[in-house]
């Protein structure tokens, strides 16, 4: 860790900004800034050897790409650590789930599986869903692959089948996912993702009826752009606005009624038809989730061949940045205390904002100026980060400042 400024002060390094009297209205400013690296560079584990993932052996071959340096991700389970941002966010998404959907007795319905081993077959991360053999998504320039058979997992939709198979109906599945991505303030290689899948019974869509022999959920008929050849329209109807009703009340109890939602057309093998969820945040459309009413031919392979159903899979740090306005998705990994001590409350519907601190004002009585200070602590995401890399990003910073805020460095 290394801090960089104008002057020294209490020990710490700080940057001082002197603001004319027209930006007056400007009490904060967000200054983060990281320093990105490429994870290819990382040496990968050699063929034949033995490799110990959270517990379990596997023997490596031509296929293996993971690098010791990913691997070192594998268990921190971010999702589970008391008071991290994404355990506060979902938990939030679980309590939202338990109280939309109830049995008629009062009890929740979904069941929450937050810590399945992160390595599945590739039968489970693409054959189960339907993903064809020669799919781009199956690349290993895409993926982290273990060895031919095995890899991370790619996203928690690898768990649908095994799930429906045990005979759950509603379940979430919480957990870190593996992908071979360019590094930047909104990619890592490893994030975290909820799957959400719900199986309704013809009684769950039509309610109690005394004649419902008579009552259909499937046919015979086309496939379209709307929807399956089995399914029927109506069925099908009832089924997607349920989903879209789930998903657009989990984003406006998580960010305000004000937000601004969208639907967009999207694609995945696995449902059709299938849907994004995209918000506003700063002006630009980011994408949320995924979604979709559950092919039938994986409900027919697993056993759940009389029900009909749809899934979605959410992003965690796409939802928390939004939420408490992180900006650089590399933060969720930080053991920094400066921006873990800020999540220490334990209700988690606490109304919270990250934010970078102003620590000092001081008003000329003369001149009118402020001047403002605030500390900054440049932490590499992965390592011991040079005085000399971070001059350079200080610079920058002080030049961003004096152009757009129209302030003087000090
Ligand atoms: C999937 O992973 C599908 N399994 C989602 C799904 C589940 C669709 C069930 C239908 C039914 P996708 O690759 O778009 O889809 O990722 C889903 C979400 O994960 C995205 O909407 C986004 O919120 C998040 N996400 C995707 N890539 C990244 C990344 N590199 N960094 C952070 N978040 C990401
Ligand atoms: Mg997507």
């Amino acid at each position: 860790m290394c801090s960089l400024s104008g002057r020294q002060r209490g020990g710490k390094m700080v940057l001082q900004i002197l603001r004319p009297p027209l930006l007056k209205h400007l009490q904060t400013a967000s200054l983060t800034c990281v320093v990105s690296r490429n994870y290819s560079a990382k040496a990968t584990i050699k063929q034949g050897e033995q490799v110990t993932i959270a517990g379990r052996e596997y023997l490596t071959d031509q296929m293996t790409n993971v690098t010791s340096h990913l691997l070192s991700h594998v268990g921190r389970n971010l999702h589970l650590q008391k008071y991290h941002p994404l355990n506060h966010i979902s938990q939030r998404i679980v309590q939202y789930m338990y109280q939309k959907y109830v049995s008629s007795r009062g009890n929740p319905l979904f069941s929450v599986h937050n810590q399945i081993h992160p390595v599945v077959t590739t039968w489970q991360n693409f054959d189960s869903l339907l993903i064809p053999k020669d799919h781009v998504s199956r690349q290993k320039s895409d993926n982290y692959y273990v060895n031919k058979e095995n890899l991370l997992r790619a996203h928690t939709s690898a768990h649908q089948c095994e799930l429906i198979g045990m005979g759950f109906d509603n379940f979430l599945v919480i957990g870190d996912v593996y992908r071979r991505d360019e590094i930047d303030a909104s990619h890592y290689p490893v994030f975290h993702q909820v799957e959400g899948v719900r199986l309704c019974t013809k009684r769950d869509i039509f309610g109690s009826h005394q004649n419902m022999d008579s009552f259909r959920m499937f046919e015979n008929g086309e496939r379209t752009r709307q929807k399956q050849g089995v399914h029927i329209a109506q069925v099908l109807q009832l089924l997607e606005s349920d989903l879209k009703s789930c998903l657009l009340g989990l984003a406006t109890t998580l960010f305000g009624q004000d937000v601004e939602a969208r639907w967009v057309d999207a694609y995945f093998p696995f449902t059709h038809p299938s849907w994004e969820l995209e918000v506003k945040i700063n002006n630009d459309w980011v994408e949320l989730l995924g979604c979709g009413i559950i092919e039938q031919e994986i409900l027919s392979n697993t056993g759940a061949q009389d029900k009909i159903g749809w899934a979605f899979g959410l992003g965690l740090e796409r939802w928390a940045m939004k939420l408490y306005s992180i900006p650089d998705i590399r933060l969720f990994w930080s053991t920094d205390s400066g921006f873990l001590s800020q999540f220490q409350f334990d209700d988690p519907a606490t109304n919270f904002k990250y934010q970078v601190y102003l620590i000092d004002t001081y008003t000329h009585p003369k001149k009118k100026s402020t001047s403002c200070c605030y500390r900054i602590v440049y932490r590499h995401m992965e390592k011991v980060i040079t005085q000399e890399e971070v001059n350079i990003i200080h610079k920058r910073i002080e030049e961003k400042a004096t152009a757009d805020l129209g302030v003087t460095m000090r």
